[in-house]
């Protein structure tokens, strides 16, 4: 045989690109003429954004999977971010990376968000867009909305799905590519993309020392920290005006600062570090500015830095179990806001806003590197369950079907589950867990199963368990981005933990500088949630101590060898693909899910009230901390409000300090709400300003952002109170004036529904 000459990287580069092309022809029929893209050829960026808070009322949020708690109003909206790099030589050659806050992804939301295209960007653009170059990464939040994941697992806390939730969530990834898309073809050509990083202290604390502790002490003399404390920000910014167009970031930390008590929809730490970097561009005139703040290896970090307490004694916990004189269910970590007597409102606040500050400051100071060069993307479906691994030291082993250990019972302190066991619980054979296993799971697991998966001790053998269908994927989407020479994405389809991410990142990045596709000082970053969900992964020795997080790594102790192997041999198709990963087929899904929850039959108003109608006029309340003024806006000077105007008051409220509240009669929020014109976007309520020029109303808050709270309570057996909240200038600059709420929703009737809305008195603001 005559060897195969080596083709230079940059070749390599380029036959992959008509590789790709020609995938694509084959696919989408005939596409643009493309150019020779080389190593310097430029990228382009479109970014967008759009609504994808889903359905509330009554479903169970996604996180916690704590059944009391189901969404009942609206704090932060939630939103999809998309980011599309594209060669500006070659067309075809485009990925897309979403940011979506919500607590996982799922494989069937990714599916319909991409059939949505067509209606909205046309079939013709639709077709650059597919599941292998489309990345959606979860924030993790978890105070979104659940009822729509893949895995019975992930829907038994939402009683199954929930009608027109998938639907609805993917509505609004499909319009955040959309918007993205145009903004490439309008903005596109105006792309400068530069890219940094530097540490961030004090947003996150490693939640299982006792697990990181385990892996080698000369590994983890290679770092400082026990979590990774780099923001990693890649900015685009227009050249020739300076304006920032977007900054995508990465950063590991959960989104656990609003706790498992919370009912209202929020975006936690990374939802308010975006509503925070948007609302300072907006007010500075860029109104298109999309921030993304996306989730990395986050599986044992947690925002709630000042640590596990008990909340009896406020002693700190056994570090151990995480118990408190062996209740573990009182052992519950603190945010920021604990010492100053806040809520957990303002410990979200603090920690998005420290990611917000230091991004921005990265995407100022330190975004020194550019990336040019060819736009490539791999995606495969593996079958996660039988993956056979040659270790460093010679042996061979493999990975198992889905099992969850007696610890992932015990949940973690930023929220803990259940008081059966303990984290760390490596004991096998409880009589009582076994029970609890027999009975949820319907499968007592096989001796196979139990060595393979050791020394897990298994609680749910979800890997056979098919009633009403399959609790936990076989088979998992891999993929991976390359943005030209100098920046790669990992879209890793679970949770990852600090060291299992560190090594993932350092065995792929080595892969693909040897396919010759990246150069060595490229940057490498994780997207964490990515795809589908798969609950966690952990590194081998981590998995021996069998706390929550190794608990929760399904696949067996070698779940993170497989990843590095396969990640390493998708590195390597870039250069040839038939030593990369074979795109494969993806998972079995039910032709239709379980969905027990009842849907909204009728709403009823108590007599001589209608729907909108005022139940308690405003009122201004001075609360008792005053959470520190962390507001963008300059304070504003002179008195109080106007005193000529005709409209009546019934509170005045000091901005800075004060919040408004009201309650109305309303309906169900299932139902829908209306489409406000200042932001384009669905709500429940709105603030709006009194002009006594023109003695008009206009809109001047929805229940969009920080400033504003909107929540539900069912009355009876199907009448409703809605209480809206107003905290006046908190972070949006305020002038004093005359304000009142409005109210939008839709209620139903047996046969129809129909819109509603409805007023508040009017009342002052006044400055401090
Ligand atoms: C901002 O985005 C909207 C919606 O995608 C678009 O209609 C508008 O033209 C954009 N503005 C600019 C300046 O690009
Ligand atoms: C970290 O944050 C806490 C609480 O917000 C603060 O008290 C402390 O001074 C901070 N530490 C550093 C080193 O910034
Ligand atoms: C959860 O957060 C709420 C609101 O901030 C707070 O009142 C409550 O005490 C917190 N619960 C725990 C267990 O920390
Ligand atoms: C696992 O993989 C091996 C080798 O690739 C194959 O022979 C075997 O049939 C597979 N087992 C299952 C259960 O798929
Ligand atoms: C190789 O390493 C694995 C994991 O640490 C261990 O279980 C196995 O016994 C080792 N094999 C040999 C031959 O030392
Ligand atoms: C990365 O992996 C190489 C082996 O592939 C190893 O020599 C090196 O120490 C690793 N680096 C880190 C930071 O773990
Ligand atoms: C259980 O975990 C501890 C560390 O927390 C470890 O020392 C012990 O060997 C483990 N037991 C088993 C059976 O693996
Ligand atoms: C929850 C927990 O155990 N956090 C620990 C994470 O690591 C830091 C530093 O090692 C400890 O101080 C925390 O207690």
């Amino acid at each position: 045989m005559t060897p195969t000459p080596r083709l230079p990287p940059a070749m390599l580069a380029v036959f992959a690109a008509v590789v790709a092309l020609f995938s694509l022809l084959l696919a989408a029929g005939p596409a643009p003429a493309a150019g020779a893209v080389t190593s310097s050829s430029a990228i382009h960026v479109g970014v967008g954004l759009a609504d994808a808070t889903g359905l509330i009322g009554e479903i169970n949020m996604l996180g916690y999977a704590d059944l009391s708690q189901s969404a009942s109003g609206i704090h932060l909206r939630l939103k999809a971010r998309a980011f599309i790099y594209c060669s500006a030589d070659d067309p075809t050659q485009r990925v897309v990376f979403v940011s979506l806050d919500t607590g996982f992804m799922a494989q069937r939301a990714k599916d319909l968000a991409i059939s949505y295209l067509p209606g909205l960007i046309g079939s013709s653009d639709a077709s650059y867009y597919t599941t292998a170059n489309v990345m959606i990464s979860a924030t993790h939040t978890h105070s979104g909305v659940g009822g729509w994941e893949d895995g019975f697992m992930y829907q038994v806390t939402s009683l199954g799905t929930v009608s027109g939730q998938r639907e609805k969530i993917a509505k609004g990834i499909a319009q955040a590519i959309a918007n993205a898309h145009n903004d490439l073809i309008a903005n596109g050509a105006n792309t400068a993309i530069q890219f940094g990083s530097a540490l961030l202290a004090n947003a996150s604390i490693n939640r299982s020392a006792p697990s990181y502790l385990n892996n080698p002490a000369s590994e983890r003399a290679k770092y400082t920290t026990n979590v990774d404390e780099d923001i990693v920000v890649l900015s685009v910014t227009n050249p020739s005006t300076g304006v920032l167009r977007g900054a995508s970031s990465w950063f590991a930390v959960h989104g656990t600062s609003m706790n498992n008590s919370n009912l209202l929809i929020s975006g936690d730490n990374k939802g308010a570090a975006s509503y925070l970097w948007e609302l300072e561009q907006k007010a500075a005139g860029n109104a298109n500015f999309t921030a993304i703040f996306g989730q990395s290896n986050a599986a044992d970090v947690s925002p709630n830095i000042e640590g596990a307490h008990c909340t009896d004694t406020g002693d700190a916990c056994d570090g151990s179990e995480n118990s408190c004189g062996g209740d573990i269910l009182l052992c519950i970590a603190r945010g920021p806001g604990y010492d100053l007597g806040l809520n957990d409102f303002y410990s979200t606040y603090v920690i998005g806003r420290r990611q917000y500050l230091k991004a921005k400051d990265v995407a100022t100071n330190y975004a020194t590197q550019s990336t040019a060069g060819p736009v490539l993307y791999q995606h495969a479906f593996v079958d996660m369950t039988n993956v056979t691994v040659t270790l460093a030291n010679g042996s061979t082993v493999k990975t198992c079907t889905p099992a969850m250990g007696y610890s992932f019972s015990a949940g973690t302190t930023d929220g803990v589950a259940t008081q059966i066991t303990w984290q760390g619980n490596n004991n096998t054979g409880s009589p009582l867990l076994d029970v609890v296993r027999d009975l949820i799971a319907l499968t007592v697991p096989s001796a196979e199963l139990v060595a393979c998966q050791a020394p897990k001790p298994i609680l749910l053998d979800t890997g056979d368990s098919k009633i009403p269908y399959l609790w936990q994927p076989y088979v998992l989407p891999l993929q991976m981005f390359v943005i030209g020479r100098k920046f790669a994405i990992i879209g890793q389809p679970s949770e990852i933990s600090t060291m299992a991410g560190r090594r993932l990142r350092n065995s792929t990045l080595a892969a693909l500088v040897s396919a010759g596709v990246v150069d060595s000082d490229a940057r490498i970053v994780i997207a964490g949630l990515s795809n589908t969900y798969s609950s966690y992964c952990t590194t081998p020795e981590e998995y021996q101590v069998q706390r929550y997080e190794g608990a929760s790594t399904i696949y067996g102790p070698y779940t993170l060898s497989a990843y590095q192997k396969l990640f390493a041999t998708m590195a390597a198709g870039f250069a040839n693909s038939a030593s990369g990963l074979p795109a494969g087929t993806a998972g079995a899904e039910p032709s239709s899910d379980l969905s027990l929850v009842t849907p909204v039959v009728l709403d009823t108003v108590a007599s001589g009230a209608s729907f909108g109608g005022q139940l308690s006029a405003p009122v201004a309340v001075t609360p008792s901390v005053i959470p520190p003024a962390f507001t963008m806006r300059r304070r504003r000077r002179g008195g109080s409000a106007s005193t000529t105007t005709a409209v009546a008051t019934t509170a005045s409220a000091v901005i800075g300090r004060d919040y408004v509240q009201a309650v109305f009669y309303c309906a169900h929020p299932r139902n829908g709400a209306a489409t406000i014109a200042l932001t384009g976007l669905e709500s429940f309520m709105a603030v709006e300003k009194y002009d006594s020029t023109s003695g008009t109303w206009s809109t001047f808050l929805t229940d969009e952002g920080w400033d504003t709270k909107f929540s539900w309570e069912r009355i009876g057996v199907a009448e409703s109170h809605c209480t809206v909240e107003w905290d006046v200038g908190y972070t949006v600059d305020t002038e004093p004036g005359t304000y009142r709420f409005h109210i939008y929703g839709v209620a139903k009737s047996l046969l129809s529904s129909s819109s509603y809305d409805g007023v508040s008195d009017s009342f002052y603001v006044v400055s401090a």
